[in-house]
């Protein structure tokens, strides 16, 4: 049951209530309201299916049932780790109108991450597909459940083996459903994880509503807007900035992509008329290259997304001319702030800066070490307090302690300056967190596996500036008896099932690490000495 979380001290959710931040609608409302004004106009469109305003809301109150009988109640957590299909838009609405949490997954978590969520939010139901990418999940899941003692049930979508087919959970809708205030807790979101594990953020329907009205305000999403859903849509990013939360509460259409790459997009594009989709930088240089050798007419699309990472101004300056449309640069973080650059924005400032806040309400402040502001147009860290950003993780008072100042701004760990306009330029990051293209990796995680091993001493996971990702990850290794080969070492993590993306995409075994004046171990300069030795060798 949900109830560690700091909240917003009442003066502040006060004056976000007086001023119209808040305005007390859940999504089990939102949706019922689309419904009746949307009807019978399409939804989602995926590959197998497509569903109307009307079948979604009827489908949610269906599955709610469903679920209610399986004993899920207010206040349960249900990790949900499902792909781009309609169905997730069912399970979240379900879960949403029982006043139970969603505990959003990434269809690339494997074991580790998946039995830690499920250990921390006590988790009583796992909802999986059945196979998706060419993994199969129910395996995952019953070593899942053999470890997990407060999970009760899987429900997968698609053929179930032991497990129950999510298509049996459809009922008679409930006469009742539990109360849901639109101050509760809608669900939790997943941190990138800067120290660690993965940080479980408590979003509530109040706070993410609001997000969703200002990003579609700024991406000016309307009902005539389709958006093409190419990441995975449990991240924060595609959920809501503005993504298919964004659209579904502006009453347009989301076609959901069944992969990333231009021979799957494009065509989409093409035949379903998207006007609006986001990126990562990685994918969105290889649509860049890809555009001129495909023939296909994307002359819909309006606007092109790119965040989750720094976008270099030399990759960006190419998306206009290839793509004939608006690039808008997105800078969020699940705990809350986003800001975008604005559809009229001039070019220069489209290319060169991460954007501003998308609210008036949201305060930034940048600082030195000591905590003090730095002067305009320097360089130090942000932190943020707002509307839409939270006051605290879930359970995790020690942490909560260091990521947030006594008076709430959340210390987002980004080094920024804020130019003379008010626009922000991400230059780096203090919290020990490799970007690897926008997927997330926190060093302390993947260096905890890596210390099981028995020929492993000590290890050290730096970011390694990679032309292509953006960063790619590094791992220092000092040997104990016998150097172990990087084969053993990686195959080890993978036995450990941690996803692929946070196996080291390089291992160096040294002697020694080298350490501050304190005595630490310096990250920085491990950080120099492989970057140096990528410019010696040229790669
Ligand atoms: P997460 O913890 O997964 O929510 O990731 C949020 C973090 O991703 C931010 O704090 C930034 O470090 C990074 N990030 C997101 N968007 C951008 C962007 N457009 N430019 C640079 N960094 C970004
Ligand atoms: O990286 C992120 O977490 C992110 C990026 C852009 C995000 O959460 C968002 C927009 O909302």
């Amino acid at each position: 049951m949900i109830d560690e979380y700091p909240s917003w001290p009442e003066k502040f959710a006060d004056i976000y209530r007086r001023t119209g931040c808040w305005q007390g609608e859940t999504f089990g409302e939102m949706l019922r309201r689309r419904a009746q004004s949307e009807g019978e106009r399409i939804a989602v469109t995926s590959e197998k299916r497509s569903i109307s305003y009307a079948e979604l809301n009827l489908n949610a109150d269906r599955m709610a049932a469903g679920f209610k009988a399986l004993g899920i109640k207010k206040g349960h957590c249900v990790v949900v780790q499902l792909p781009n299909i309609p169905e997730f838009f069912e399970v979240c609405f379900a879960l949403f109108r029982l006043g139970a949490l969603p505990v959003f997954a990434l269809p690339s978590h494997r074991s580790s991450e998946i039995t830690y969520f499920c250990e921390f939010t006590e988790a009583v139901v796992y909802i999986i597909p059945d196979k998706y990418a060419g993994f199969d999940y129910c395996p995952l899941a019953r070593k899942v459940k053999e470890k997990v003692s407060t999970l009760q049930h899987v429900i997968v979508a698609g053929i179930a083996e032991t497990f129950l087919p999510l298509k049996d959970m459809y009922a008679a809708p409930l006469e009742k459903t539990p109360e849901v205030k639109s101050s509760d807790v809608a669900f939790l979101q997943l941190s990138g994880g800067s120290t660690g594990l993965s940080k479980l953020i408590p979003r509530t329907h109040d706070d993410y509503i609001y997000s969703l009205r200002k990003s579609n305000e700024v991406c000016r999403i309307n009902r005539k807007s389709v958006y093409l859903a190419v990441l995975p849509i449990a991240h924060n990013y595609p959920l809501s900035s503005p993504g298919v939360l964004g659209t579904l509460y502006a009453g347009g259409r989301i076609v959901l992509s069944p992969g990333s790459s231009p021979d799957e997009a494009f065509p989409l594009i093409a035949q379903e008329c998207v006007t609006i989709t986001s990126l990562v930088p990685p994918l969105a240089m290889i649509w860049t290259e890809a555009v001129s050798s495909r023939n296909y007419d994307l002359s819909s699309l309006e606007v092109l997304q790119v965040g989750g990472a720094k976008f270099s101004e030399e990759a960006a300056k190419k998306i206009m001319p290839a793509f004939d449309c608006t690039l808008q640069q997105v800078f969020g973080m699940a705990e809350g702030l986003v800001n975008y650059t604005r559809l009229d924005d001039s070019e220069k400032t489209i290319v060169s800066t991460q954007g501003r806040p998308m609210s008036p309400y949201d305060e930034i402040r940048v600082v030195d070490e000591d905590d003090c502001e730095v002067k305009p147009g320097e360089v130090g860290e942000l932190l943020t307090r707002g509307p839409y950003t939270i006051r605290g993780y879930y359970k995790a008072k020690e942490h909560n302690a260091k990521a947030f100042t006594p008076d709430g701004f959340y210390r987002t760990g980004d080094l920024v300056r804020v130019n003379a306009s008010g626009y922000i330029v991400v230059e780096g990051r203090v919290k020990d967190q490799i970007n690897r293209g926008g997927e997330k990796i926190a060093a302390e995680e993947v260096e905890n596996h890596l210390l099981a091993h028995d020929d492993v001493f000590d290890v050290a996971i730096v970011s390694m500036p990679d032309r292509f990702l953006g960063e790619r990850s590094c791992a220092f290794v000092i040997p104990r008896h016998r150097t172990p080969t990087i084969g053993e070492l990686k195959s080890f993590l993978r036995k450990r099932g941690i996803s692929d993306y946070k196996i080291p995409d390089r291992i160096e075994f040294v002697d020694s690490f080298p350490l501050t004046p304190f005595g630490k171990v310096s990250k920085k300069l491990l950080r120099e000495i492989i970057s140096e030795k990528l410019i010696l060798f040229n790669k």
